[in-house]
C-alpha cells in the first residue's frame, strides 16, 4: 500500500491514517490507498470495525486543488472518487470517520461515506468548493441533504462556509463529539458500533423532506445566491445539484452533480478563483526575504491620529488582542475619535456580531492619550495623521525621539513617499508604509510599502502581523499612489472622460457593476469624497503635462461644493439615507463644461466600450507597475484589486482577466484607444513585449521591488 495511507490494527479495530502533508488532500495515491485498506478490512475476519483519520494537523482538506489546474478537458477526478466512496459505504464492517482540523470539500464527502462520524470539539466541516468556482463533485450534494436536511445542505454548498463540530452534531452530520484524545475516543466508538447496523448515507431519506417545502427552500437559496454572490455561477450550480437530490434517486442525482461539476471545473470562473486561492498564499512569499527571517514580537502598538483611519487602525489592533495607544492633539478630537470607535462597536453588538462583554474587552485595550509619554512601550507605531508631508515629518521626528530602539515606525500614507518620510529619522530601516483601506477595521487589504532602507525584519514582521490582524498583506514598492491607487487613477479618469463624452453617469456605473465591480467608479468617488482627489490634484498640478487631456467635471463639481455623499451631492444626489438619486442637473452641467472644453459629444457609448476603457486603463497601468517592479508579480496586483477595490473575484483580478481575454486582444484595443484618444493610452512596453513573445502576465517574473 502507498505510504500516503497507513494501515494498523488496535486488536479488532483497523485504523486507517491518511498522511499526505500539509493538509491530507486527496492527491493521486490517497484514494487508491484508502481503497486498498477498505478491501483489507473487508477480507480480514479479525477486524470488526475501522477508524479512518488524518495524520498531522487535519482530517482531509479536500481534493488536491493543484491537480485541477492540470486538467484542460475530459473526465475530472471526481468521477474516480465516487466508486471509492460507494465501496466504503458498502464495506461489511462499520467505518468510523474521525475528524480533527478540517473535513472540507472531498474531505467531508469522504467522511459522509463512512457509517459514522466523530469529531473533536474544534473540528470544522464544510463544502467550500463554491469559493473555487466549483461544486462538490464526489456526491456531496447528494449525501449532505440526506444527512443534514435540504435547507442546511443548500446553505453549506452554496455559501461554502464551514461549521463547527457542535453545529455539525446538531444537524446530524457527525454522531458524537469526542472529548480528549481523538484516536482513543474513535476506537472506543468503533467498538461500540461493531456488529451493529451500518447506516448508509445514500440510502437515508428521512431528512429529504416534502416536495413543496423543498421547492420553496431551493427558490429562496437561488434568490440569496443571486443577491449575495452576484455574478458567481457555482452557487447556482450547487443549488441545482441539491435540487436534483430532492427529486431523483441517489445514482441519478450523482450523475447530475457530475455534469454540473465538470461544467464548473472547466469554466473561466473556476480557473480565476483557483488562481485567487493560490495567489492569496503566493503574496506572502517575498523572494529576497526567506520564510525564516526573524519577525519582531508586536505586543503593544500605538496609533497617531484618531480620525477615521487612525480610529479604524486602533480597532484592528484591539480586535487582534493587542493593546494600543491612540493619540490625538487635543481633547475634543480625541473624544470624537473614541466616540466613533464606541459607536462602531455598538453597532456590531446590535447586529449580533459581538457581545457587550467583547466590546468592553476591546475598548479596554484602546488607551486614548494626548501625549507621547507611553510610546516608549510600543513595539510598533502607525502614523495616521492628515495627509501632508510637513506634518508627517514632524510626527516622525517626534516618534524617533520617543520610541524605543527596534520599534517599527509605520505610516498609513496613501500618497506620500516613504523614503521622504524616512529621511527625517535616524533609523530609516525601521520605517515602512502600512496602507490600510477604509474602513480599516473591515477592509481586508493591507499594502505594505517597502522603502529604500526598510529592513527585512521589519517587512517580515508586518507581513506576518497582517495575518494576526485578519488582513491580507501585499508588499509593494514606493511609487506615487503605490499599486492600488496608482492604477485607480487611470480607471476613474476614463470613467469621467466617458461621462464628458456623453455617457450617462448611471450608464457608466451600471456597465462596471454588471462587469462585476462592487460599485461603479463614479459612486465610489462620491463615497470616498470627491474633494480628496481634488486636493491631491491641486497639489500635483505642476506635474501635469501641458496639452494632455485631464478630466474637467470632477474639479468643477467640487468647486460648487458637490463633494459626494458627505454633502449629499456629487455625481449623484443623496437622500437622508444616503441613497443615490440620478441628478439631471449634473448631466446638464457636464454637457456645458464639456462644450466649453471642446470635447466632442457622442450619442451612444456601448456598455462594452465603457468596460474596456475603464478596465484596460487599469490593466495598462498595472503592466507599467509590474515592469517597473513596484509589484512583485501580476498576482500581487490581482490580490490588491480583489481585496481593496471590489474587483470581482470570479474574474481573478485585472491582470488575470487580461490574460483570460488574451493579451493580444487587449493590446490591440489599447492601440485603438491610443489612436482615438492620444498618448494617455500609449500601451505599456511590457504589454507589447508579452504579446510579441506570446506570453501572459502570469508568466512574467521580475524581482525584487526596487530599493
Ligand atoms: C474539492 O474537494 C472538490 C471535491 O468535491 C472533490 C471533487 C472530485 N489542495 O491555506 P494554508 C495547500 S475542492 C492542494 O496556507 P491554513 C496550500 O496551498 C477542494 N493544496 O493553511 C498551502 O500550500 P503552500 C475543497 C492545498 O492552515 C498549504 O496547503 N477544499 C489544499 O491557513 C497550507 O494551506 C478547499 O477548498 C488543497 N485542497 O488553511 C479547502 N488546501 O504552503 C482549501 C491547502 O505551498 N484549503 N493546500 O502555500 C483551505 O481552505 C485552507 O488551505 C485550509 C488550511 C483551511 C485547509
Amino acid at each position: 500500500m502507498d505510504n500516503l495511507v497507513r494501515f494498523a490494527k488496535d486488536n479488532d479495530i483497523a485504523v486507517i491514517t491518511i498522511d499526505n502533508p500539509p493538509v491530507n488532500a486527496l492527491s493521486p495515491g490517497v484514494p487508491e490507498g484508502i481503497a486498498e485498506a477498505i478491501a483489507q478490512i473487508d477480507s480480514d475476519p479479525e477486524v470488526k470495525a475501522a477508524v479512518l483519520m488524518g495524520a498531522g494537523r487535519t482530517f482531509v482538506a479536500g481534493a488536491d486543488i493543484r491537480e485541477f489546474g492540470k486538467l484542460t478537458s475530459g473526465k475530472p477526478r471526481g468521477a474516480g472518487l465516487l466508486p471509492l466512496l460507494l465501496s466504503i459505504e458498502n464495506c461489511t464492517k462499520p467505518v468510523v470517520m474521525a475528524i480533527h482540523g478540517m473535513a472540507f470539500g472531498g474531505g467531508l464527502e469522504l467522511a459522509m461515506a463512512g457509517h459514522y462520524r466523530v469529531a473533536v470539539a474544534d473540528a470544522q466541516v464544510g463544502q467550500p468548493e463554491v469559493k473555487l468556482g466549483l461544486i462538490p463533485g464526489a456526491g456531496g450534494t447528494q449525501r449532505l441533504p440526506r444527512l443534514a436536511g435540504v435547507v442546511k445542505a443548500l446553505e453549506m454548498c452554496s455559501e461554502g462556509k464551514p461549521i463547527g463540530a457542535a453545529e455539525a452534531l446538531k444537524f446530524g452530520i457527525i454522531d458524537r463529539v469526542i472529548e480528549g484524545d481523538l484516536l482513543t475516543g474513535a476506537v472506543a466508538f468503533a467498538r461500540e458500533v461493531s456488529g451493529k447496523l451500518k447506516p448508509k448515507t445514500r440510502e437515508r431519506s428521512e431528512k429529504l423532506g416534502a416536495a413543496e417545502q423543498n421547492a420553496s427552500a431551493v427558490e429562496t437559496a437561488r434568490e440569496n445566491a443571486r443577491k449575495k454572490q452576484r455574478g458567481f455561477h457555482a452557487p447556482l450550480a450547487a443549488i441545482d445539484a441539491i435540487e436534483a437530490a430532492t427529486k431523483l434517486p441517489f445514482e441519478e442525482g450523482c450523475r447530475v452533480e457530475q455534469k454540473l461539476f465538470s461544467e464548473c471545473l472547466f469554466s473561466d470562473q473556476s480557473k480565476a478563483l483557483i488562481h485567487v486561492f493560490f495567489g492569496e498564499r503566493e503574496v506572502a512569499k517575498i523572494p529576497d526575504i526567506p520564510k525564516d527571517t526573524a519577525a519582531l514580537p508586536i505586543r503593544r502598538a500605538a496609533v497617531v491620529g484618531a480620525g477615521t483611519m487612525g480610529g479604524g487602525i486602533a480597532m484592528v489592533f484591539a480586535n487582534a488582542g493587542i493593546p494600543v495607544l491612540l493619540k490625538e492633539l487635543d481633547q475634543p478630537a480625541l473624544e470624537q475619535g473614541m466616540a466613533n470607535i464606541r459607536k462602531n462597536y455598538s453597532s456590531s453588538v446590535q447586529r449580533g456580531r459581538m457581545t457587550q462583554a467583547e466590546m468592553g474587552a476591546r475598548l479596554a485595550l484602546i488607551t486614548p492619550t494626548l501625549s507621547y509619554d507611553k510610546f516608549a512601550d510600543a513595539d510598533m507605531v502607525v502614523e495616521a495623521v492628515f495627509e501632508g508631508m510637513t506634518l508627517k515629518k514632524q510626527v516622525f521626528q517626534e516618534l524617533d525621539r520617543v520610541c524605543k530602539p527596534g520599534a517599527i515606525l509605520a505610516t498609513n500614507t496613501s500618497t506620500l513617499s516613504i523614503d521622504a518620510i524616512a529621511s527625517v529619522v535616524v533609523r530609516p530601516d525601521a520605517v515602512i508604509g502600512t496602507h490600510f483601506f477604509s474602513p480599516a477595521n473591515i477592509m481586508r487589504l493591507l499594502e505594505v510599502v517597502r522603502g529604500k532602507e526598510t529592513s527585512k525584519n521589519v517587512i517580515a514582521t508586518c507581513m506576518q502581523l497582517s495575518k494576526k490582524l485578519g488582513k491580507i498583506a501585499v508588499l509593494v514598492g514606493n511609487c506615487r499612489g503605490f499599486v492600488g491607487n496608482r492604477m485607480f487613477g487611470p480607471y476613474r479618469r476614463e470613467a469621467q472622460f466617458l461621462v464628458e463624452e456623453g455617457a450617462g453617469v448611471e450608464a457608466v456605473d451600471r456597465a462596471l457593476v454588471e462587469f462585476g465591480m462592487a460599485m461603479g467608479p463614479l459612486s465610489t468617488g462620491d463615497l470616498a469624497g470627491l474633494d480628496v482627489g481634488w486636493r491631491i490634484r491641486k497639489e500635483y498640478r505642476h506635474l501635469e503635462k501641458p496639452g494632455v487631456r485631464q478630466p474637467v467635471a470632477e474639479d468643477r463639481l467640487c468647486e460648487i461644493g458637490r463633494f459626494g455623499q458627505k454633502t449629499q451631492a456629487g455625481w449623484y444626489r443623496y437622500d437622508e439615507n444616503r441613497h443615490a438619486v440620478p441628478d439631471p442637473e449634473v448631466t446638464a452641467l457636464v454637457r456645458k463644461w464639456s462644450a466649453e472644453a471642446g470635447i466632442a459629444q457622442r450619442q451612444q457609448i456601448p456598455a462594452a466600450e465603457i468596460v474596456d476603457r475603464c478596465i484596460y486603463a487599469l490593466v495598462n497601468e498595472g503592466a507599467r507597475i509590474l515592469e517597473e517592479g513596484f509589484a512583485l508579480r501580476a498576482v500581487d496586483i490581482d490580490i490588491i484589486y480583489l481585496n481593496g477595490y471590489g474587483f470581482p473575484a470570479y474574474r481573478g483580478g485585472p491582470m488575470w482577466y487580461a490574460d483570460t481575454v488574451g493579451l493580444k486582444k487587449v493590446y490591440e484595443r489599447i492601440c485603438e484607444f491610443r489612436d482615438q484618444h492620444g498618448e494617455l493610452w500609449e500601451p505599456a512596453p511590457l504589454l507589447r513585449q508579452l504579446v510579441e513573445a506570446n506570453e501572459s502576465f502570469a508568466q512574467f517574473h521580475k524581482e525584487p521591488i526596487p530599493a
